[in-house]
């Protein structure tokens, strides 16, 4: 299925025969690290000798999930695109590292020095010590994916595992059923029991609310389980018998064991389904047998009463469709998070029903359309580079051998597509990494980012409304066609044309490194109409017609199976059988973090005018939203004299920041939360969130338990 046959490039109207004004509306689609990718339709007048100006940006009223609408952060995505601060030149350092002072220099100049130090660090300690950094700061095909696999894996750089977001919950479900296939999240329109499991959809996903809502117009119950009262949780509304469940950080495995074991001692399982389509039953019950819902209870902070209501809820009402996304993956033991929430509806039957089952991320549907070897060229890449997980940066950039391998330490980071000086864990390692002399830094940003500012060469970036692309959506099934509506301005250039300059810059020859943007869409989508994709603006990917994914019961195991024990788990010296191991920075945890550090932070996303790191400097923005605070509950702060409005010190053993208390009932005691996004200037010590987060990778999967962080709070010192 595709779009309405909607031109990306209408003429729609010629006005004023004096300055004959031309009007057109070029459609596109939303490229930030966000499960909507909305489509939208920028209106762009041109005068005769004038570059063209885009002068409105809405949602597109064609577009199957977004239908028009776009968030409180896009609809001024123009004042992005024409802010002063936006780069548009190559900047080289001529202050410290990080004092933000720069000369502007030729894109000559830029690319004659960076490729000069790059085959110096090349020649002095390997290839291995250039690490390339990037994330998905533009989420489309082309800027995402393009050619810097190709670019460094000729170089013969070190690879970066990209794991930071949503890898561990495919990983951890995958354990489970074979692949991270799950549910259209559209499906849950049909559900009658809806169960929101750490997923802020409100704000998150404000996109697949209306489904929600559509759901509940029919009748269908919600379900809410989030450690904070967020604004999702606002929408249960307890008279039709909705519930909000408040759980502990990081101990939910134990509350789905105990759901499991009052499905199993209650008789709620669906024993024929169980028998035909999972493998492990016996040990699954025998792992659950001594998970009563008075043991979670002890573990979740939740009522055992509440735990089994939800058992018995679950089974009951029917269709039950499970909801996740990535928030509880970043946990020490995100991993089996999912393994174990993808066991629950194997036990009820719950895919038979069209609305019932687990959804998450689509990316499996409609990635499966992308040939990366194509794309990325493995066959291009030269010797046998290590790998390096992202979320380990401030201990990569600090360490000798940068961490645990016996490689070289890292001597150029190029980073583009993402700003990890605010975005990855325990960063004032990462921003002691980036002071150091013997660090070659090169950073292709839209704009003087905190990490930006360490570089000793910035590049100017251009935006999704100056170049072409395609977007894979990973909130629904729709694949999207962004066409460019304006000239890159200045000299920004888009993230596949910074590394066909770096290649012939580093005077490479080898063909694939040049190809241009259609050539590269059209290697990596070969199945899809690439011209026809264009017109239409949008297609949705395969998906099974009756809305029910694994309907016929076969999943995607090698057994066909779910698999409920797993050897493929043993082998890897993890649990066969789901298991909750509390997190070692967590209540259960180390007893001496614990005594130090009593209180659970959580650094969630919180502000609807922000999208990441990506907009809190703006001045629509940030300044509407505040600044950053500490939320804590009223008997926390009570315990430490800490009144609303004061200043505060949170601190742990990695760092230390000052920021406003805000007394809150969304949190329970023994939690406190702190608001994701802020840069270092929003800070009154120059530091942020991250400052204090954890960097330990989940126990499989390669994320990161950014959640799992112990501090204490107090009055400065
Ligand atoms: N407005 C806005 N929208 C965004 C973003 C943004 O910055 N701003 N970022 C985008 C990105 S990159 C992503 S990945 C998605 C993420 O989308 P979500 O996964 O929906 O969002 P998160 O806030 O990461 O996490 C969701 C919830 O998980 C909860 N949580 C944390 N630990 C646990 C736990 O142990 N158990 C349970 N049950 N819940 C837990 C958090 O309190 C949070 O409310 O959002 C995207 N959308
Ligand atoms: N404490 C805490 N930390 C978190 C999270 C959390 O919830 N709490 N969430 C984590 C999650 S889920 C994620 S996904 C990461 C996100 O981490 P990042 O990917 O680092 O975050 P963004 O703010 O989306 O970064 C996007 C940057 O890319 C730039 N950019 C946009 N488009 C382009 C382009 O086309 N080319 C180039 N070169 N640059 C471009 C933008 O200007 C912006 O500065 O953060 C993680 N960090
Ligand atoms: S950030 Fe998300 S919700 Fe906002 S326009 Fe982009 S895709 Fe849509
Ligand atoms: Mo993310």
């Amino acid at each position: 299925r595709t779009g309405g046959g909607h031109s990306g490039h209408n003429i729609m109207s010629m006005t004023d025969a004096a300055l004959t004004t031309t009007v057109r509306t070029v459609q596109g689609t939303c490229h930030h690290d966000c499960p909507d990718s909305c489509g939208w339709m920028v209106t762009v007048e041109e005068v005769p000798d004038a570059a063209p100006v885009a002068v409105k940006l809405r949602g597109w009223s064609e577009h199957p999930y977004s239908a028009g609408e776009l968030c409180p952060k896009v609809n001024r995505f123009l004042d992005r695109v024409y802010s002063p601060e936006r780069l548009l030149h190559p900047l080289r350092r001529v202050g410290p590292k990080g004092s933000g002072e720069f000369e502007q220099i030729t894109w000559h100049e830029a690319l004659t020095d960076i490729s000069a130090n790059l085959h110096r660090v090349i020649d002095e300690h390997g290839a291995e010590a250039v690490l390339p950094y990037s994330d998905a700061g533009n989420q489309s095909l082309v800027s995402l994916m393009g050619l810097s696999g190709r670019f460094f894996g000729h170089m013969g750089a070190t690879k970066l595992v990209r794991a930071i977001c949503g890898v561990t919950v495919g990983a951890g479900m995958s354990k489970t059923m074979g692949s991270p296939r799950g549910l259209d999240p559209m499906e849950h329109e049909h559900s009658k029991l809806i169960i929101l499991w750490g997923t802020n959809t409100r704000l998150t996903n404000r996109h697949l609310w209306p489904t929600i809502e559509t759901a509940r117009a029919n009748g269908a119950r919600l379900v809410v389980i989030d450690p904070i009262r967020t604004l999702t949780a606002d929408a249960v509304n307890s008279a039709v018998g909705d519930q909000f469940i408040q759980p502990l950080p990081g101990t939910d495995i134990a509350m789905m064991l105990a759901v499991m074991h009052v499905l199993i001692r209650d008789g709620l399982t669906n024993d024929d389904w169980v028998a035909d389509h999972t493998l492990g039953f016996d040990e699954l019950r025998a792992a659950v047998a001594d998970w009563t819902p008075e043991r979670a209870a002890e573990v979740c902070s939740v009522d055992a009463t509440v735990i089994t209501q939800l058992a018995h809820d679950y089974a009951t009402i029917r269709p039950a469709g499970i909801r996740t996304l990535v928030g509880p993956e970043h946990h020490e033991n995100g991993a089996m998070f999912h393994r174990t929430l993808a066991c629950l509806p194997a036990l009820t039957g719950a895919w038979a029903e069209r609305g019932g089952g687990l959804s998450k991320s689509t990316g499996a549907w409609t990635e499966s359309n992308i040939d990366v070897d194509a794309m990325l060229r493995p066959d291009m890449e030269v010797g046998d580079a290590r790998t390096l997980n992202m979320s380990r940066l401030g201990e990569i950039l600090t360490h000798p051998h940068a961490g645990e391998t016996d490689g070289p330490g890292i001597h150029a980071f190029i980073n583009w597509n993402c700003n990890p000086v605010v975005t990855t864990p325990n960063a004032e390692a990462t921003r002691r990494g980036l002071l150091r002399d013997d660090l070659f830094t090169v950073v292709h940003e839209q704009f003087m980012t905190d990490t930006a500012r360490y570089a000793d060469i910035v590049l100017p970036a251009t935006t999704q409304i100056e170049a072409d692309d395609i977007v894979l959506s990973w909130g629904s099934l729709h694949i999207n066609y962004n066409h460019a509506a304006i000239d890159p301005p200045g000299e920004t250039v888009n993230n596949t044309e910074l590394f066909r300059r770096l290649a012939a810059a580093m005077g490479y020859t080898e063909p694939a490194l040049f190809d241009d943007d259609d050539t590269i869409m059209r290697e990596a989508l070969p199945a899809i109409d690439i011209d026809a994709l264009r017109s239409s603006g949008w297609l949705r990917a395969d998906y099974p017609d009756d809305g029910r994914p694994f309907g016929d019961g076969d999943f995607d195991t090698p057994t066909g199976r779910v698999h409920l024990a797993s050897d493929e788990l043993e082998a890897m010296g993890q649990p066969r059988v789901p298991t909750y191991v509390a997190p070692n920075e967590g209540p259960g945890g180390d007893a001496t973090l614990v005594a130090q550090f009593p209180l659970q932070l959580l650094t969630p996303k919180h502000h609807a005018r922000f999208l990441n790191s990506g907009y809190s400097h703006l001045p629509k923005h940030g300044p509407a939203e505040g600044g950053p605070f500490v939320e804590l509950s009223a008997e926390d702060a009570a315990h430490r004299q800490l009144a609303d409005g004061d200043v505060a010190r949170v601190w742990n053993h990695r760092g230390s920041i000052e920021v406003p208390v805000k007394i809150t009932e969304r949190l329970r005691p023994g939690v406190i939360a702190i608001p994701w996004g802020w840069w270092s200037a929003h800070h009154s010590d120059g530091k942020t969130v991250n400052a204090l987060t954890n960097d330990t990778l989940t126990e499989w999967g390669g994320g990161v338990a950014f959640w799992d962080t112990l501090v204490e709070v107090g009055h400065p010192a």
